[in-house]
């Protein structure tokens, strides 16, 4: 009999009952509210705007988040196997849960003041406001240490000038996550409200990847915040790389989803598309690609997995996720551009999910640390000589 599925090696057996539970809930919402709606949104630039409250409904916002702050109390591994469901639907979706989790949240719960996380969680966690995270600037991608926005004190009240471009939602957040470099240089983290004087939030527009997603730029002009918007635990460029850390890990199964998603579709058109004498899928070179695509999602399954499991027992390091994003990604976006192969002309209509996901990938291998920049940061690590300039 055939195996049928994409739990190869019953990697199932390793997840705890609460962690299938969430899994397969997470399963459940995008098979009845994501994959009905998504194409066309995907294809009118639409973010489904209904999905926000039914995912606050279900605590995937901030789900590792304290339950005194409105989150789920969640571990890890389930933050990353909602994020995998969830790009099996979209990776604009997925990235929606990463930014309003790992990218705002997380910075709050780390960084601010109990003020600041009594205030601001619960209202994240609830959808009640859509947060943003501004690091990337036009001339500062990869090299965010390079950041030429500025925070200047003023009295009670901090100054902030500079603009963040490409970022996720920037253009209808309700509070950014600024980075900005201080009076001494150190770079820190400032909360922004949505029409503070001095901020402009701007779309970004004729985008042909990650289309279901809002993605946008702010320009701060003499913008003046409240000196105590400061996220006064933020010292450094290590605090934002904390949050690209738990942000990336999510991301690594996220990947995953969208790989599943390909290989899924490739496989059942496969074996009922027939050329020449018989299905596709009874071919030796269809086959290799098949099992290069489950082989490589399985590899990916563990990779994520021992990545979650190092992080619940406080043993992970970055350079750990660097892997699991530059491994998981690179595979999802392997899997997509073979899927869509497999379906021929097919593939590259909407009428299958095979070209969005691909396109939405290359946004992926790119953003939270493109695929070089993960491979510079492991090259560092096992041979303790950076190839680039700190
Ligand atoms: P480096 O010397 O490596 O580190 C400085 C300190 O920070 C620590 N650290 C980390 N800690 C936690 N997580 C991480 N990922 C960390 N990376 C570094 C490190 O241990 C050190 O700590 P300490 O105690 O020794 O001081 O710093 P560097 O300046 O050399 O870093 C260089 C580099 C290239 C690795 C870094 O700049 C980098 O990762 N660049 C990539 C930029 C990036 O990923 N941008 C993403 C923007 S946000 C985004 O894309 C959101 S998309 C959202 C969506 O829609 O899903
Ligand atoms: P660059 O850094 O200019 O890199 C260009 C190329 O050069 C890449 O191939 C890169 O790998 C390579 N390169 C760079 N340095 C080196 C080196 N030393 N050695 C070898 N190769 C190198 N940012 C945010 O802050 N918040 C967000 O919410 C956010 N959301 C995003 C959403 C989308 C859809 C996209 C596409 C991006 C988003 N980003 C966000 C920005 C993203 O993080 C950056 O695009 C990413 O970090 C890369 O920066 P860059 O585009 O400036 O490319």
């Amino acid at each position: 009999m055939a195996y049928e599925g994409l739990d190869f090696l019953d990697i199932d057996s390793q997840l705890s009952e609460e962690e299938r539970l969430v899994r397969d809930s997470t399963r459940a919402l995008v098979n009845t509210e994501v994959l009905p709606v998504i194409e066309e949104h995907f294809e009118n630039q639409t973010f489904p705007p209904d999905l926000i409250p039914k995912l606050a409904d279900m605590q995937l916002l901030g789900p590792f988040v304290p339950e005194e702050y409105g989150g789920a109390g969640c571990s890890y591994v389930q933050y990353g196997l909602i994020c995998q469901e969830l790009e099996r639907g979209d990776s604009g979706v997925r990235s929606f849960c990463s930014v309003q989790s790992s990218l705002v949240m997380f910075p709050i719960w780390k960084f601010g003041t109990e003020e600041q996380k009594k205030h601001w969680l619960p209202k994240l966690a609830k959808a009640e406001a859509i947060g943003c995270f501004g690091l990337t600037e036009p001339d500062f991608g990869s090299n965010p240490s390079g950041m030429l926005t500025r925070a200047r004190k003023d009295g009670d009240s901090i100054v902030l000038n500079g603009t963040k471009r490409w970022i996720t939602n920037g253009d209808v957040a309700d509070v950014c996550v600024v980075w900005a470099k201080d009076d001494e240089g150190v770079v820190r983290g400032y909360l922004v409200e949505k029409g503070t004087p001095g901020l402009t939030q701007r779309a970004i527009h004729r985008k042909f990847s990650l289309r279901a997603s809002n993605t946008g730029e702010l320009i701060m002009e003499d913008c003046r915040i409240p000196a105590s918007n400061l996220l006064p635990l933020s010292k450094s460029l290590k605090s934002p790389l904390m949050c690209l850390d738990s942000a990336r890990f999510g991301i690594s199964w996220g990947a995953l989803g969208a790989a599943m998603a390909c290989y899924e579709s490739a496989l059942e058109y496969a074996k009922e598309r027939v050329q020449f004498s018989r299905p596709i899928a009874g071919y030796q070179l269809v086959q290799d690609k098949l099992v290069w695509m489950l082989t490589e999602i399985t590899k990916g399954q563990l990779l994520a997995l021992q990545a979650g499991r190092l992080r619940e027992q406080g043993k992970n390091r970055h350079q750990h996720t660097s892997m699991a994003k530059m491994n998981n990604v690179r595979v999802a976006i392997d899997t997509a551009r073979t899927a869509r192969d497999i379906l021929g002309a097919n593939g590259i209509t909407t009428e299958y999910p095979v070209i969005r996901h691909m396109l939405n990938l290359e946004s992926v291998i790119t953003y939270e640390g493109t695929e070089d920049i993960h491979k510079l940061i492991l090259g560092r690590d096992i041979t303790g000589l950076a190839a680039f300039d700190g």
